[in-house]
C-alpha cells in the first residue's frame, strides 16, 4: 500500500489516555455512583428495560483491578454515517482486548449492523491494525445503516454470538445505533445469553449529547475541516469582493455543525434551524433577513459575503415542513406510480396543484423550479421526501435574489448580488482525525473494554471533562437507558435516546446571537486554517468553540 507522508507520521502518534487509564489494566478499579432513570418517561422506560433500567453511573479510578478474569471473544461493529476517529475506536478496543489477555479475540463485523446478521467478519491482528491507527474513514471494517430492532433479528444476531463465542459486542453509532444497542442490550439480557452489549458516541453532527455524554466524537474533525474552507472562502470573497457564497454544511436536523463552523470563521450570515422553528420563521423572512445584510453590506460598497446554511434547515421552517408532510401524503402508496407516469413537468404540477392545499401550493409556488421537482425526487425507504437532497443553499440564494430586485425596482437597494455555491459533508467525515478525536476516540474504545471487563451492559462509553487536557479526562460508564424517552416514530411510541438539538438559551447559540449582527454588516472573518496535527497543544489539541463554551 502507498502511503502518504502524513499517514506514515500519523501511524507514530500515540493517542492519550484519560489519566486514570494510563496505569494500566491490572491497576483500574471502579467507583459506583448513583443509580439512574431515564430522562423522561420512566415508567414506560423501566418497564421496558427491566433487566437493564435504573443501573449505575460508574467511573474508573486508579486502584487494583478486582474484575474476574475470562477469556473474551468481542465483536465490533461500526454503524451509520462515517466519523473521523472511528478507526481509533476499534484500535483503543483491540489494545484494551488484548493487553488484558493476549489470547482475547476482537471481531469486526464488517458493513455495519448487517455484518453481525449475515456472520460477515475478520478478526483482528497486530498487522491489521496497524494500518488504520489514528487514521480517517471507517473501511478498517466498514459501517451501514441496516437497523438491529426487531426480535428476528435478535435471535440471528443470537446465534452469531453463540457460534463464536461472544462475550460482549461494541456498537460504534449515533443515537439511533445506540438505542438499538440499549434494546439489544436488554434482549441479551433477558434471554441470558452471557453477551454484554456497549456503545460509543459517534456522529458528526454532534447531536448525541447530553449532561452526560459532552460531545459525540468525529464532531471536532468534521467541523474543523469545514471551518478551514469556509475561512478560506471568506478570504476568497474578501480578496475578490464580487461574490456572496451560500455554504450549506451536513446535519441531518440539529444545527451544531452550522453553528460551530460561524463560530470558527464568522461569516455574515449563518442560520440555524431550532430558531427558525421557535420563531415560526417563514421561508420569505429568512430571505428577508438575508437580503438585508446583503443590502446594508451593499450601501458599504462590500457587495459579497458568506452565508451558512445548516443541511437540515427546511424541516425546520413550520410553512415547508407542512408542504412536506402533504407531498408524502400525495405520493403515499401506489399514487408515486401515478405520478411518474405522467408526461411532463406541466402534467405533473396540476397533479401538484390538486393534491395540496392552498397554504401549501402558494408555498411550493415560489419555490424555483430546480426545488419544486427535488421535492419530487428520491424517496427514503419510508416514503419520506429526502431533504438533504435539497439544495437548500441554492434555494436561499434564488429567494434572496427575488427579494433584491423587488428592492431594486422600489429604489431601496442598489448593488450588485453574484452568488456561488457549496456544500460541505462528505468531505469531512473521513478526515484524519484530529488530535482530540484520535485521543477521544482511542479512548473510548479502551474505555468500553473497562466496562465489558467488569461485566456491565446497556452502557455507553463515556469520557468527559473534554474541555480540558486528557490527562484530566474522566473514563466511565453510563447506562444507555438513562438518556432515553418515549418518541412518536412511524406511527408508534417507541424508547428512543433524545437527540440534541441547538439550545437557543445554552452559551455557544448567545454567544453568536451577540455576535451575529455585526457580523451581517462588517466582515469581521476569521480564518482558522488547517487542522495541526503536530506542534504546540494550544493549536493542536484545541476542542471546539462548542465545547470551549459549553464548559466555560
Ligand atoms: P449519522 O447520524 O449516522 O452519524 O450520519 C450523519 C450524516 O453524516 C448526516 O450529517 C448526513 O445527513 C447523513 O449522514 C448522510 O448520510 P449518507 O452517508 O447515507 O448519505
Amino acid at each position: 500500500m502507498d502511503l502518504s507522508a502524513l499517514q506514515k507520521a500519523r501511524y507514530e502518534y500515540s493517542p492519550k489516555l484519560p489519566g486514570m487509564l494510563r496505569n494500566g489494566i491490572s491497576d483500574i478499579c471502579v467507583k459506583v455512583g448513583e443509580a439512574t432513570s431515564s430522562v423522561a418517561d420512566q415508567d414506560k422506560i423501566k418497564a421496558l428495560f427491566p433487566n437493564t433500567y435504573g443501573k449505575e453511573e460508574i467511573t474508573f479510578v486508579k486502584g487494583s483491578n478486582t474484575s474476574t478474569p475470562k477469556k473474551q471473544v468481542v465483536g465490533v461493529i461500526l454503524s451509520g454515517g462515517q466519523a473521523p476517529g472511528g478507526h481509533n475506536v476499534v484500535c483503543g478496543l483491540y489494545d484494551a482486548v488484548k493487553a488484558t489477555d493476549k489470547n482475547n479475540v476482537l471481531l469486526g463485523f464488517k458493513g455495519g449492523p448487517s455484518g453481525l446478521i449475515e456472520d460477515d467478519y475478520i478478526e483482528f491482528d497486530d498487522e491489521y491494525i496497524n494500518l488504520f491507527r489514528n487514521t480517517g474513514g471507517f473501511d478498517i471494517i466498514g459501517s451501514g445503516r441496516t437497523k438491529l430492532e426487531t426480535e428476528e433479528q435478535f435471535k440471528i444476531v443470537t446465534e452469531v454470538a453463540k457460534k463464536h463465542g461472544l462475550t460482549a459486542i461494541v456498537i460504534i453509532g449515533g443515537d439511533d445505533s445506540n438505542t438499538n444497542a440499549a434494546v439489544l442490550a436488554e434482549y441479551m439480557a433477558a434471554n441470558n445469553t452471557g453477551v454484554q452489549v456497549i456503545g460509543c458516541p459517534k456522529t458528526i453532527d454532534g447531536d448525541l449529547k447530553n449532561e452526560d455524554i459532552e460531545a459525540s466524537f468525529g464532531f471536532d474533525t468534521a467541523t474543523k475541516t469545514y471551518s478551514e474552507v469556509i475561512g478560506n472562502i471568506e478570504r476568497d470573497a474578501n480578496s475578490a469582493k464580487k461574490y456572496w457564497h451560500f455554504v450549506k454544511v451536513m446535519g441531518r436536523s440539529a444545527s451544531h455543525v452550522a453553528l460551530e463552523c460561524a463560530l470558527e470563521t464568522q461569516p455574515n450570515i449563518c442560520l440555524i434551524g431550532e430558531e427558525v422553528a421557535a420563531k415560526k420563521m417563514s421561508l420569505s423572512s429568512i430571505a428577508d433577513y438575508i437580503a438585508d445584510s446583503v443590502a446594508k453590506r451593499a450601501a458599504n460598497g462590500d457587495n459579497f459575503g458568506v452565508a451558512i446554511i445548516p443541511e437540515g434547515i427546511v424541516e425546520f421552517v413550520p410553512e415547508f415542513s407542512t408542504l412536506i408532510k402533504e407531498i408524502n401524503e400525495l405520493l403515499a402508496g401506489k399514487k408515486t406510480e401515478e405520478f411518474n407516469a405522467l408526461p411532463d413537468w406541466a402534467a405533473k404540477y396540476d397533479f401538484i396543484k390538486n393534491g395540496l392545499t392552498a397554504e401549501s401550493m402558494a408555498v411550493f409556488a415560489i419555490l424555483p423550479e430546480f426545488v419544486q421537482q427535488q421535492l419530487f425526487l428520491e424517496r427514503d425507504p419510508h416514503g419520506n421526501v429526502q431533504v438533504s437532497l435539497i439544495e437548500s443553499e441554492k434555494l436561499f440564494s434564488a429567494l434572496v435574489k427575488d427579494k433584491l430586485a423587488e428592492r431594486k425596482a422600489a429604489g431601496t437597494y442598489n448593488g450588485k448580488f453574484n452568488a456561488l455555491h457549496h456544500f460541505f459533508g462528505y468531505e469531512g467525515r473521513c478526515a484524519f482525525p484530529s488530535n482530540f478525536d484520535a485521543d477521544y476516540c482511542y479512548s473510548l474504545g479502551y474505555n468500553a473494554f473497562m466496562l465489558i471487563q467488569y461485566g456491565y451492559t446497556g452502557y455507553l462509553s463515556k469520557v468527559s471533562n473534554l474541555s480540558k487536557t486528557a490527562d484530566e479526562w474522566v473514563a466511565g460508564g453510563m447506562p444507555i437507558t438513562k438518556m432515553m424517552n418515549m418518541e412518536r416514530r412511524n406511527g408508534e411510541d417507541k424508547p428512543v435516546i433524545r437527540k440534541a438539538l441547538v439550545e437557543l438559551d445554552g452559551k455557544p447559540f448567545k454567544f453568536f446571537e451577540a455576535h451575529r449582527d455585526a457580523w451581517a454588516v462588517e466582515t469581521a472573518y476569521t480564518y482558522p486554517g488547517a487542522i495541526q496535527y503536530f506542534g504546540p497543544a494550544e493549536v493542536c489539541d484545541l476542542t471546539t468553540r462548542t465545547l470551549a463554551l459549553e464548559k466555560a
